[in-house]
Formats: C-alpha cells, sequence, structure tokens
C-alpha cells in the first residue's frame, strides 16, 4: 500500500485502506459462500438425479416382473386349469374370483389384484391387438396410454 507514504492525510489513508482490508474479507467469505454453494450444487447436481433415475427404474423394474412374472405366471395357471386365457371383460379379476365360463377354476392365481408401481391397474386384452394370445401393459409413469412409458408385454420399438 504505497498511498499512505505519498497521499496527503490520515483520512486519505483510511478512506484508502480500508476498502482494501474490506475488499480481502469480503473476498475471503465470498471464496467461502462459493465453495459451500458448489459443494452442494455438485452434491445436488451428482445425487438427486440418480435417486430419481434409480426410483423411477425400479418401478419400471417392478412393472416389468409384475407383466412377466407374477401376473403372467397366473395366467398360465389360469389357462392351464381352464383352457383359455380370461376374457378381456373378465380381466385381471378372473384370476381372483371365479368367472362362470371356468368351470375348472381352481384360483385364485394371485393373492391381490394387481396395481402398477404408479398405482394405476394394469390393462389386460384377450384375445390380444399385439400379442397372439394376450395384452398386458401398465400405462407407466404419465399414467395414461402412450408416452413412450407405457410397460408392455410385446416388444416396441425404442422404448427400451
Ligand atoms: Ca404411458
Amino acid at each position: 500500500m504505497k498511498s499512505h507514504r505519498n497521499k496527503k492525510g490520515f483520512t486519505r489513508l483510511e478512506i484508502g485502506t480500508r476498502p482494501v482490508v474490506k475488499k480481502s474479507l469480503t473476498g475471503f467469505t465470498l471464496v467461502e459462500l462459493m465453495l459451500v454453494v458448489i459443494i452442494i450444487s455438485i452434491l445436488v447436481a451428482m445425487v438427486m438425479p440418480r435417486l430419481a433415475g434409480r426410483t423411477e427404474q425400479a418401478r419400471e423394474a417392478a412393472a416389468k416382473a409384475d407383466i412377466e412374472l407374477n401376473i403372467g405366471s397366473a395366467l398360465d395357471l389360469y389357462e392351464l386349469d381352464n383352457g383359455a386365457y380370461p376374457k378381456t371383460e373378465e380381466g385381471l379379476n378372473a384370476l381372483l374370483t371365479k368367472p362362470t365360463s371356468a368351470p375348472n377354476w381352481r384360483g385364485p392365481y394371485l393373492k391381490k389384484r394387481p396395481v402398477d408401481p404408479w398405482g394405476n391397474p394394469y390393462v389386460y386384452k384377450y384375445p390380444g391387438t399385439r400379442n397372439v394370445d394376450y395384452d398386458l401393459y401398465s400405462y407407466g409413469r404419465n399414467g395414461v396410454e402412450g408416452g413412450d412409458d407405457d410397460i408392455t408385454n410385446w416388444d416396441e420399438e425404442g422404448t427400451q
């Protein structure tokens, strides 16, 4: 700080130095503050989307398991006993309560009425419009048909 040697007085000096001191103090706290902000934003940026992605992935996997394994095998058992899959209008309820069209019914084939991980009922159609036997799918995250998030028991290009 050369200013205190060649400038006029103390007032000038005080005015001249104070901002310097203040600046460095403010600069230091700013660095601290920025570090904290940076660390927090890194944590948020890294952890949150991963968590969100994981839970959504887990829901999709659960829906897939329901469709391909849980409900799928229950439907296959039903078909073994009764010679055909439940009709569309009987729906998945036929796995829980005996429909009149199934005299050899030996269920219940499921413990409870299946609901997808987003809280919506699975959609069941027999005869199917996509498969030779039945169509079974979940509307996925958006809760409505379509939108690239449906989990289906048929292969859909570009959804996986
Ligand atoms: Ca959907």
